[in-house]
């Protein structure tokens, strides 16, 4: 009977530590844009025509995506509010970026320090990637031809590091590296999702290339927790 009660108080614990781990998780959110969104510059591809026929309208550079008054590309981080010394692995699957019609895709993303990232050409033209950080070592590569794929790794954290191609001015992207597993970027409606992180009390940044950062409180519970950030059209 004591070795049944004490094994029925195991099961229970275990029960309620599982339940715990899965209800951690969502913060959800949204990052508005209020005011008119300003007119993205257009891309001349007229010396790449294989890009070029891949867009029905002419191509313009994504720098503001804004959709039913959500704002896109914005990366979202947890900057306080997370254990002391909370360490994480990075993830064994690799970030990705694509080249495709001349443009990146994503143009905004983040990986974990240490996590590869997959640099892949979809496009049957040169792409040359130039990748600018300051804390970690730089690449300068050519990718010729189309499925072509290169793996890099940048294994120290650091925001914002520049891709660039040489081949074609337009085309730029920006990887954050991140020590810990938090983070998101807002799809083309300006919604996003953090998922995992422990009941407690965070503060969230959100930083878009053309407008800054800006920053907000999320106090996440055994249910989650949401998050709205506002960036105006200066
Ligand atoms: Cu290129």
């Amino acid at each position: 009977m004591k070795r049944l009660a004490r094994y029925t108080l195991t099961l229970a614990f275990a029960v309620t530590g599982a339940t715990q781990l899965l209800a951690q998780g969502a913060v959800t959110g949204t990052v508005k844009f209020t005011g008119a969104a300003p007119a993205n510059p257009k891309i001349d591809m007229a010396e790449e025509p294989i890009c070029k026929a891949k867009y029905t309208t002419a191509p313009t550079d994504p720098v503001v995506v804004v959709n039913k008054g959500g704002l896109g590309n914005v990366f979202i981080s947890v900057t306080s509010g997370l254990p002391a010394g909370a360490k994480a692995a990075a993830p064994s699957t690799p970030g990705t970026i694509d080249q495709q019609g001349c443009l990146y895709h994503p143009r905004v993303f983040g990986v974990m320090a240490g996590q590869s990232i997959e640099i892949k050409n979809s496009d049957a033209v040169l792409h040359n990637i130039k990748a600018m950080p300051k804390k970690n070592r730089g690449f300068n590569i050519s990718q010729p031809t189309a499925g072509m794929k290169t793996m890099k790794t940048f294994p120290v954290a650091e925001a914002a590091v520049p891709f660039e191609c040489n081949v074609h001015g337009w085309m730029k992207a920006k990887v954050f590296v991140m020590d810990t597993p938090y983070f998101a970027v807002s799809d083309e409606n300006g919604a996003f999702s953090l998922k995992g992180l422990p009941a407690g009390t965070y503060t969230l940044e959100a930083w878009h290339e053309k407008y800054g950062t800006k920053t907000a409180t999320v106090t996440v519970t055994a249910t989650g927790g949401t998050a709205t950030f506002t960036f105006a059209a200066s």
